[in-house]
């Protein structure tokens, strides 16, 4: 008789706080013991030399996407979540989006219809709300957040999906009555159209300009604005892909005053820059994405914003768009900047990259590279302590990491249909040789090993960030949260 359905053995056990070297033990997907020498198993993995982390949580992604110009990401949820385990992931929480008029509860619908016969890992969806109308706040989403979908992300710009600030002091009044987290996209939407009229009326419509018009002023004044809304209402907010210096500074002081608010920045804003997007031709169109990459000095300002905790989850913001007609030149093969499909790929290498020149190159140490991945998405989005830590009674979702294992990246090797990496020739060092979900061997020595439909849909709990306060903390600092007052 066996004692477990999986054992692996002799790894170094890596968490966001602690570091252990002994075995695990997994029965019916759950770890069930943590100690030296366990007793025989059903299947063993032999993990010495190995790092054993909690598998990764990709908290921000565009999976099956429709943009509001119709236009389809690559990757459904098939490729996108082989691509998602091969990069050593065993959740991802992509976007169900609401295009106006739509109702929420059918667009969450439509997502379950593409995701259940495809994901390969475990998934859960945030909601994009475009539409806040009173049935969206008053009805659709109380029950959606109640059955489990906690979080949402809200737009500053973007003529399709931009809330003004009155819509974002709704949302952010009913997220606080339901304790839902709140992901904002801030760009100033006016600074964007006022300079790409100027950018084109001088006949610059080059891919390069794309990163012009979305400066950093605009990224930072949108920020500090986010959270004014946010401190008024007295509600948590995240603010997502932060590129710049100006956007974390805003986040740092917040923080420092002791508000709620919380930072995520992505691999494209410490690996690329807006050179890139002066390739030749119209290559440049690949790193488009917004807000865009910038330069050397904001790329090292990031780092220290990952180093000194102002952000708190790092994430790929995969939003795949394959170079043709059917994606990023789909308004033909010489597009002006404000045509081309926003976002890069990098689902499958947000781990890598962090590794190899994070903890590589000694500027995170493990332990950070855990909570930034994993463990902070699982407590932002309700997931933890089921999901992003290793003990006894959480779900057996791994990646293994050989620390030595050196590759060059090459689009042909990974998993997604962008068809192009922006990080293609990169060598590093350190990647995922096995992952395993919920106990499932879903990756092993570059083999996936599971069918199409065998991952499993997540009800969230509330986020560990964003209880709802009138609960939690009856005693609001009137004096400095005046809008609470009048909420409460
Ligand atoms: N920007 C977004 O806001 N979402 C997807 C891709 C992008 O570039
Ligand atoms: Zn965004
Ligand atoms: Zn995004």
């Amino acid at each position: 008789m066996t004692e477990y359905d999986l054992a692996i053995r002799c790894g170094t056990i890596i968490t966001a706080s602690s570091k252990m070297d002994c075995d695990i033990g997994v029965k019916d997907g759950e770890i069930v013991a943590l100690a030296k020498n366990l007793g025989p198993a059903t299947r063993n993995i032999d993990a010495a030399g190995k790092l054993v982390l909690p598998g990764g949580i990709e908290g921000h992604c565009h999976i099956e996407q429709k943009s509001a110009f119709g236009l389809m990401t690559s990757d459904d949820f098939e490729s996108a979540t082989i691509s998602a385990a091969f990069g050593g992931n065993t959740t991802v929480i992509p976007f169900a989006a609401q295009h106006r008029g739509d109702s929420l509860r059918q667009v969450v619908e439509d997502y379950h219809a593409c995701a259940v016969p495809k994901a390969v890992i475990d998934y859960g969806f945030h909601l994009i709300i475009s539409d806040p109308t009173p049935e969206v706040l008053g009805q659709e989403l109380p029950a959606l957040v109640k059955s489990g979908l906690t979080s949402f992300k809200v737009y500053m710009t973007y003529d399709r999906l931009r809330l003004d600030d009155y819509q974002m002091l709704d949302i952010l009044a009913m997220a606080r009555r339901e304790g839902a987290m709140v992901m904002i996209h801030a760009e100033n939407h006016e600074i964007i159209h006022w300079l790409t009229d100027r950018l084109m009326d001088g006949g610059n419509s080059a891919p390069k300009y794309h990163a012009v018009s979305h400066s950093r002023i605009g990224e930072g004044e949108a920020t500090h604005r986010a959270i004014a809304l946010s401190r008024l209402v007295d509600t948590p907010i995240l603010i997502v892909h932060v590129s710049s210096e100006e956007a974390m500074d805003e986040i740092r002081r917040a923080q420092d005053l002791g508000f709620k608010v919380y930072g995520e920045t992505c691999p494209q804003y410490l690996f690329l820059t807006a050179e890139d997007l002066d390739k030749g031709g119209m290559d440049g169109a690949m790193f488009c994405c917004s807000p865009p990459p910038r330069d050397t000095a904001a790329q090292e300002a990031i780092w220290r914003g990952l180093q000194n905790g102002t952000f708190q989850v790092f994430s790929s913001d995969h939003a795949p768009y394959s170079f043709d007609d059917k994606g990023k030149l789909f308004a033909g093969p010489n597009p002006p900047f404000t045509k081309i499909a926003n976002g890069v790929p990098g689902i499958e290498l947000r781990l890598p990259l962090l590794f190899s020149e994070g903890v590589g190159n000694g500027r995170i140490d493990i332990h950070q590279f855990v909570a930034l991945t994993s463990t902070n998405a699982a407590r932002l989005y309700g997931l933890f302590p089921r999901k992003g830590t290793i003990a006894v009674g959480a779900d057996a979702d791994f990646a293994i990491w050989d620390p030595e294992e050196e590759r060059t990246v090459a689009w042909k090797n990974l998993h997604d249909r962008a068809g192009y990496s922006p990080y293609e020739g990169m060598l590093l060092k350190g990647w995922p040789v096995t992952v395993i979900n919920r106990g499932r061997l879903v990756v092993d020595e570059g083999e996936l090993l599971v069918e199409p439909g065998s991952g499993e849909f997540l009800t969230r709990e509330l986020s560990a960030f964003a209880k709802p306060l009138h609960r939690l903390e009856p005693e609001v600092d009137t004096t400095r949260n005046f809008g609470a007052r009048i909420l409460s």
